[in-house]
């Protein structure tokens, strides 16, 4: 495959961004050889500047369920653009992308906007501390909610894909008050509950992890947290930035019949324009300015831009078309992995939910960081190398999750498949060799 122009584009833009590029998991670190640069996309497809064409489970990481450039969108974006990218103060497009939002999760009384996942979760603890008065939050190891300070530890993503537990740089007091607890181990909650009493403003958790590969909930996990949290009077809070329009319409909470008290949404909700939201019952909600105390602003938060791609997106959402296609083409894929795995006798661990999938080399089932961390890396990396090379497109990471959109059909999946079982072989024969 001749990466010609990526290889030097990739020259060029290291004396120009740290590592290359503009968030860490994208420089191939953790697979070895060195990131493609894109030219387009087109509904499952990504083309790099070399013309290469490969079938994408990233999908910009998450929000673009439709495909690439879906033609319903980018007219949408079009119109909008035309009549200006930011005006600064409302608009009627955000009550119509709060409204659709609503419609899905109604759990989500009430909302506000905000630029990246990132931001919408510092947000979201801000107002979960002003509302129960205590400082401290529980987070679980492997569980990653962007990059602010007070989350920065054991955090999944690319914190673990380039092995940094912590980052220099946060100081010890902003990570004091956080506390780290255990997927999918309702023990190591509780104890930390006894041991903090009335301390204890929020548990925060991806109600199905993502980043640190996909990992499901253990049946009594997420209505446990919910139990915990009710009795501490501490709020449970659901980041379902990754999950949410991904693992059901309704998000993880639907699916798992779980009520938290505040969510927070970025990704699919921005139908691939940088945008974010966290939202609960109207209660806590009101306490955010300028209804209430609790600062929190934007320049850019509802942008015409953002909120026109996200209402085209969603809209498309509510067919039950798309939520039947994510069934039929996402087990045929599991279906087909398993298969291969199975022929070649590679031992794969493989999860899917709606339109979100992951997979790991181990022969022991995955629940939580120890035994995510414990799945072969150096098989993973092989394995990535040699989808690339047959034109997959994967997340360069283990510790992440691929995604499906409504446009990749029966005829990727088969290929994608097909490419898997070539891969798995490789592995196979050079374990054997
Ligand atoms: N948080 C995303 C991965 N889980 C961002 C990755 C990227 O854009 O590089």
């Amino acid at each position: 495959m001749n990466i010609a122009k990526s290889v030097s584009l990739f020259q060029q833009a290291k004396t120009l961004m740290p590592g290359g590029v503009s968030s860490p998991v994208r420089a191939f670190r953790a697979v070895g050889g060195q990131p493609l640069f894109i030219d387009r996309g087109e509904g499952p497809y990504l083309i790099d500047v070399d013309g290469n064409r490969y079938i994408d489970y990233v999908l910009s990481w998450g929000p673009l369920i439709l495909g690439h450039a879906q033609p319903q969108v980018v007219r949408a974006l079009q119109e909008a653009a035309a009549k200006g990218s930011s005006f600064g103060a409302p608009s009627p497009l955000e009550i119509e992308l709060a409204e659709l939002i609503r419609t899905f999760i109604p759990r989500i009384e009430m909302m506000r906007f905000v630029n990246s996942g990132t931001e919408a979760v510092m947000s979201a603890l801000r107002l979960a501390r002003a509302y129960t008065g205590r400082d401290k939050v529980i987070k679980f190891v492997g569980n990653y909610h962007g990059h602010a300070d007070m989350l920065l530890v054991k955090a999944g993503s690319g914190v673990a894909t380039l092995g940094l537990p912590d980052s220099p740089g946060v100081p010890a007091a902003t990570v004091s008050n956080t506390l780290l607890a255990h997927y999918n181990d309702l023990d190591s909650v509780e104890q930390l509950f006894d041991e903090h009493k009335g301390q204890i403003a929020a548990v925060i958790v991806e109600p199905v992890a993502g980043n640190m590969g996909m990992i499901p909930p253990l049946p009594a996990f997420l209505p446990g947290l919910r139990q915990l949290t009710s009795a501490h009077d501490a709020l449970l809070v659901f980041d379902e930035v990754m999950t949410g329009f991904r693992v059901h319409p309704g998000g993880a909470q639907t699916l798992y019949a779980i009520q938290p008290d505040i969510t927070t949404l970025g990704k699919v909700i921005g139908g691939g324009l940088p945008v974010g939201a966290y939202g609960g019952r109207r209660e806590i909600m009101e306490m955010v300015a300028p209804a209430g105390p609790v600062y929190q602003a934007g320049t850019l938060s509802g942008n015409p831009l953002a909120m026109t791609a996200g209402i085209a997106t969603l809209k498309q959402l509510q067919s039950p078309a798309a939520w039947e296609h994510f069934e039929r083409v996402g087990s045929r894929l599991l279906a087909g992995l398993q298969d291969a795995a199975r022929a070649a006798g590679v031992p794969i661990q493989v999860q899917r939910l709606g339109s979100m999938f992951g997979m790991f080399f181990s022969a022991e089932a995955v629940s939580d960081w120890d035994t995510a961390s414990g799945a072969d890396s150096r098989r993973f990396a092989a394995y990535f190398q040699q989808m690339l090379a047959q034109g997959v497109y994967l997340a360069p990471s283990q510790f992440e999750s691929g995604f499906l959109s409504t446009v990749h059909t029966e005829v990727e999946i088969d290929q994608t498949v097909a490419a898997a079982a070539n891969a798995f072989a490789h592995l196979a024969t050079e374990s054997a060799g």
